[in-house]
């Protein structure tokens, strides 16, 4: 099945029908190559086009992307539908994006469902527009707006589409209402490809390339999607569209649509482990222990979603900030209209906030999201267990603690299981769940239903210090340190990790965050450090100082009244300082040594951390560096990029590094495997 016909009287109706988005697939251009010639065989007076199911057309099927082009190619039949003389009307009845706005702008006319979307989301998977969108939308809406909905890749609803022009009508019933338009005013719209170009506007030209260096420094689409419609529109209609499609296939084989797509299809495979055997279950009370920053997050998060929460805190002190921290998520999500003010009500009708443990005692989970101390987290579970049902399931918001050691505080450790948000808690797509040595698959089915409820990307993690996504951060802040120390700064090691793709270096990244929850995480560690593991104390120093990031006017960087980041000599003198009392000769790391050395000591990491079985797969973890720590999502994720450069390279420059140091920079033996066997890493497969 793909694209069905039928006619009643005059009218044609044409249906693509290719479940469950209806992807543009092979078969689907071929149905719509075929329903023209049939329309004009039929003398039919129109055409109107749909989709089954929810969608109009998800666009073309990113899984052919790999393969060579079959026809008939997209463009052509395209150009079929806009230049028939049977008139085409695109009834939008549900999403309409990339080849799936390019057919409706192909049609004469296009009248939107009221929930439909129609857009050009191909910069999104690292490609253009290939079947002649980059010509047809300003044709239809002008340059400046066609400029901003090709480079943001960002669709309009039907309201917005009919305001700029790109949507004729907006109708409940969109087949009806293109049944209805009539005759004579279909046959007086002029065809797409025919209206005139519109003037090319050097300003608008250079504001959009601006934009896109800098909201999308190093992608190549973007800037592409700017030249190729310049050059199109600087030429007859059909001279274009040879210009666009060989853009299109340059880039659709280019490695940044490569890492686009797989973190496409990695979000959409993150689901619960095949064997698990327990239902999914969402609960529909929640408790939440903490009402801080991470708990009321966590709590509001659970509020969107519908369901009813108690945020648990010590005290009427503890309950009053909870209280202002909820209501403070609930006026931004206002005021950035997310949700209406009736929601925003909806929402405090399901909350209770108390210092009570008993009124959650009908909760069939609680989240803990409290103080970052073990002795806390277990006196909390003791209370949760006290305070629920024998089958409710104990969560704890951990980021680094032992979920084993918490399970241990109550009588029935298989109820435990860690949820691992990342702040802020009701915006982070990633969602860490953390499977303990005695944890239930019950438990582990409700984080997998909750993240569903949450539409967040579930990862699932394994114990260890820092899990996956912790674990990795450690090693990078490690290296970083070790660069630092032997002969950089702060801002040049920032610098290089920006160009690399991140939207911040690891320094600013900790003087947003604060640098005292690291502290407290290495003294954590120094009863079970490895002595023989160097130890860099830069960072230790800046908390003696009072330096504990932007929130105190200074961490690795000043922020003098609270403004943007400034260089701190004292930081960088510091390193030089430290350096000398460690007998250390200083080095001038160029940025692609500090970029290689950051890389691979994460590289390394996260490929024990796949050896050790904490994490599942590769694909897991470029999901959490994608969607937890803003590694370059253009670049596939960590071990995605690994593969770009190779085991058998990455192994050897290792071996380079741990001549310095054998200690931090031991080869991970799943690289070894990888590099001999000649395997990607994307296949690696744990040890044990
Ligand atoms: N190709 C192949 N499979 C697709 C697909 C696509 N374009 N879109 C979705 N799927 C699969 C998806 O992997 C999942 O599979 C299932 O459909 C449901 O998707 C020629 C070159 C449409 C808004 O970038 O944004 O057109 O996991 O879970 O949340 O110029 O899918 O069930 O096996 O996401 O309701 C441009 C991509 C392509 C749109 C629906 N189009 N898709 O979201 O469901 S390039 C896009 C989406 C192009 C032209 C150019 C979303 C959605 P499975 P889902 P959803």
């Amino acid at each position: 099945m793909s694209v069905t016909t039928r006619r009643e009287e005059n009218v044609g109706y044409v249906e693509i029908d290719n479940p469950p988005v209806n992807a543009i697939g092979q078969a689907v251009r071929r149905g719509l190559l075929d329903a023209v010639r049939w329309a004009e065989k039929e003398m039919l007076d129109r055409v109107i086009v749909t989709g089954a199911g929810r969608a109009f057309a998800a666009g073309a099927d990113a899984k052919e992307f790999d393969k060579a082009p079959v026809e008939p190619h997209l463009p052509d039949v395209l150009n079929a539908i806009d230049e028939s003389f049977v008139p085409w009307v695109a009834a939008i009845n549900g999403v309409a994006l990339g080849g799936g706005a390019e057919i409706a702008m192909a049609c004469r006319m296009r009248i939107m469902a009221p929930g439909a979307q129609i857009g050009l989301p191909e910069v999104t998977l690292g490609v253009i527009p290939g079947a002649g969108g980059t010509q047809r939308l300003p044709r239809l809406v002008g340059l400046e707006k066609a400029l901003d909905m090709l480079t943001s890749g960002k669709p309009l609803g039907a309201q917005a589409a009919f305001e700029v022009g790109l949507a004729h009508d907006v109708d409940k019933d969109p087949v009806e209402a293109a049944f209805m338009v009539n005759t004579e005013e279909l046959g007086c719209v002029v065809p797409t490809w025919e209206l005139p170009a519109p003037v090319l506007d050097d300003t608008a030209l250079s504001d959009a390339r601006d934009r896109v260096k800098t909201k999308m420094a190093g992608q190549s689409a973007p800037l592409r999607a700017i030249d190729v419609m310049q050059a199109g529109l600087a030429v007859p209609f059909h001279d274009a569209l040879p210009i666009e499609r060989a853009a299109f296939l340059e880039l659709k084989t280019a490695d940044q649509s490569q890492a686009l797509r797989h973190i496409f299809f990695a979000k959409r495979a993150a689901k619960p482990p095949a064997d698990l055997s327990a239902p999914p279950f969402v609960p529909d009370h929640v408790a939440v222990v903490g009402g801080g920053t991470m708990g009321a997050g966590i709590a509001y998060a659970l509020l969107n979603a519908g369901l009813t929460v108690t945020l648990l805190e010590t005290d009427q002190e503890g309950m009053a900030r909870a209280a202002a921290n909820v209501d403070k998520i609930i006026n931004a999500s206002l005021n950035r209209g997310l949700i209406t003010d009736s929601t925003a009500a909806d929402h405090k009708t399901r909350l209770t906030i108390s210092d009570d443990y008993t009124q959650a005692g009908q909760a069939t989970l609680a989240i803990e999201a409290a103080f970052e101390s073990m002795e806390v987290k277990r006196e909390v579970f003791t209370k949760l267990e006290a305070a629920m049902t024998m089958d409710a399931i104990l969560a704890t918001n951990t980021s680094y603690l032992d979920v084993n050691e918490i399970a241990a505080s109550i009588a029935d450790p298989s109820r435990v299981v860690g949820l691992h948000f990342f702040a802020p808690a009701h915006i982070m797509k990633l969602l860490e769940i953390v499977r303990g040595d005695q944890t239930s698959d019950a438990a582990l089915a409700v984080g997998f239903a909750l993240a569903a409820k949450f539409r967040k990307i579930p990862v699932l993690a394994g114990v260890c210090d820092g899990f996956i996504g912790n674990r990795i951060l450690a090693r990078y802040r490690e290296a970083a340190d070790t660069v630092f120390m032997d002969g950089s700064t702060p801002w040049e090691v920032d610098e290089a990790m920006v160009e690399f793709g991140y939207a911040m270096g690891p320094y600013e990244a900790q003087d947003l965050s604060g640098l005292d929850i690291a502290h407290a995480n290495r003294r954590r560690q120094d009863a079970t450090r490895d002595p023989n593991r160097r130890y860099i104390p830069i960072a230790d120093r800046l908390i003696e100082l009072g330096k504990l990031g932007k929130k105190s006017g200074a961490g690795w960087y000043r922020y003098p009244g609270g403004g943007g980041k400034v260089e701190d000599p004292i930081v960088a003198d510091l390193a030089i300082e430290e350096s000398h009392f460690a007998g250390r000769t200083r080095t001038d790391y160029p940025p692609e040594e500090i970029r290689k050395r950051l890389l691979l000591a994460m590289i390394n990491e996260a490929a024990d951390i796949l050896d050790d079985g904490i994490a599942q797969s590769a694909r897991d973890i470029d999901l959490v560096t994608v969607f937890g720590y803003s590694f370059p999502r253009w670049r596939g994720g960590l071990m995605h990029h690994a593969d770009t450069i190779g085991a058998a390279t990455i192994v050897s420059q290792l071996n380079e590094l741990a001549k310095e140091d054998h200690v931090a920079w031991k080869v991970s033996p799943l690289l070894e495997r990888c590099a001999k066997e000649g395997t990607p890493i994307a296949e690696a497969k744990p040890s044990a």
